[in-house]
Formats: structure tokens, sequence, C-alpha cells
């Protein structure tokens, strides 16, 4: 089984990306090839990158990993949303405002990882994760967009998709007040995550 995660590179003025520092902690579940990526915080080029990626390695798990500075758990996405609008510019300058991200697709795809069971194993375990309801309106939200568009499109054989949100990592320079999280728990967040979908990928393909 090959498995591709991504992560994004710092942002908005900021010196780090969160989402790059857990990426770089990660380890191939057992059994597994991992594949990792950095993506350009852009909203075209990022979808780019990430499909001439998926092009080349053709994994069975797709796991996207964004900085969502504010929030205090890593959270699972479950909806990708037909719009682009940002408050702030990407990183090629571009801030499209209450735009489609395509004028003819669905307005919007749910991620096709059971995130209900994911996110309830890993608080059984004590690990800091809750679902999210939403990914934004910005590049994150792109990104996870034109992957399950991909998915349901392109992809010549199933691929389980979803995109995932990070806090502000402690000892990260970040904005007073936001909550953070310890780098350790929350890479062990995101690698049982990890682990838990390529079981789950295993299980899938002995019912089919
Ligand atoms: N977070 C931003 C874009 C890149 C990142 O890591 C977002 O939530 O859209």
């Amino acid at each position: 089984m090959k498995i591709m995660v991504t992560a994004f590179d710092a942002f908005g003025g900021e010196s780090v990306n969160a989402s790059g520092e857990i990426l770089s902690r990660l380890q191939a579940p057992a059994g597994c090839e991992l594949v990792k990526q950095i993506l350009p915080t852009q909203f075209v080029r990022g979808p780019e990158v990430l499909y001439s990626c998926l092009d080349v390695e053709k994994p069975d798990i797709l796991l996207l990993l964004g900085q969502a500075g504010g929030r205090s758990a890593v959270t699972p996405e479950r909806v990708a949303i037909n719009c682009m609008d940002a408050r702030i510019p990407d990183n090629a300058g571009y801030t499209p405002v209450d735009l489609p991200i395509d004028a003819n697709g669905p307005d919007a795809y749910l991620t096709n990882i059971p995130i209900h069971a994911a996110v309830s194993h890993l608080k059984e375990a004590g690990l800091p994760a809750a679902i999210s309801n939403t990914a934004g309106t910005f590049v994150c939200n792109c990104l996870f967009y034109k992957a399950m568009q991909y998915v349901r499109t392109h992809a010549a054989s199933p691929i389980l998709c979803d995109f995932i949100h990070i806090p502000y990592l402690m000892g990260q320079p970040h904005t007073e007040h936001l909550p953070d999280l310890a780098p350790d728990s929350c890479a062990a967040t995101v690698q049982e995550l990890l682990d838990w979908t390529a079981h789950y990928f295993e299980t899938q393909k002995e019912v089919s």
C-alpha cells in the first residue's frame, strides 16, 4: 500500500507552517510506503503540484495536512466546499473573493474516510482530536476540494482522502493567546490517524 501525505509551506507572513513540522516526523505504517510532499500555499499552483504527484505516485491513501491557527486539536475535515474567499493573499499574491473553485463542479465533496470512527478511536487513545465541519475558504479548502475531485473523477483506482488541520505548535512563533499543542502529542495523533487509516484500507480491501 502506498500513502501520500502533503503539507504546506509557511504563509501569511509566518516563518513556519506546523503542518510541515508534523510531516517531517511521520513514519510509514508497517508494510506501507510513505511519500511526503510539501506544497506551495497557492490556490492555483498547490493543486497543480498535487495532481502531478498523484499522477506519478498513484497512492492508495492521500492525507493532506495544513495549519489552522486557533484550533486546539488535530481536526480531520468532513467537507470541502466549492468556494474561494480569502482574507489574505496566498503565496502568489492572489486574493480571490467569493469565487467558485470550479464553476462546473459540485457545491461540495465529503471525505471518503470514516472520520467519526477515526476520531473516536483517537479520543479513546487519549489523543487530542476532533471532527471539523469546515476547512475554511482559503487554500486548504481549495486543495481538499481539488483532491476529492481527482479522487472522484481522475483516479484509476479508489483513493482514501482527507484533509487534516493542525493547530499551532508550542515553540512556534504565533499570535499570543491562541492555543497550541506539544509537537510530540500532535505528531503522535497524526501518526495514529495514518496507522488507523492504513488498517481501515486493508479491511475495506478484504470486504470488496
Ligand atoms: N493553512 C491555510 C493554507 C495553508 C495552511 O497551512 C488554510 O487553512 O487554508
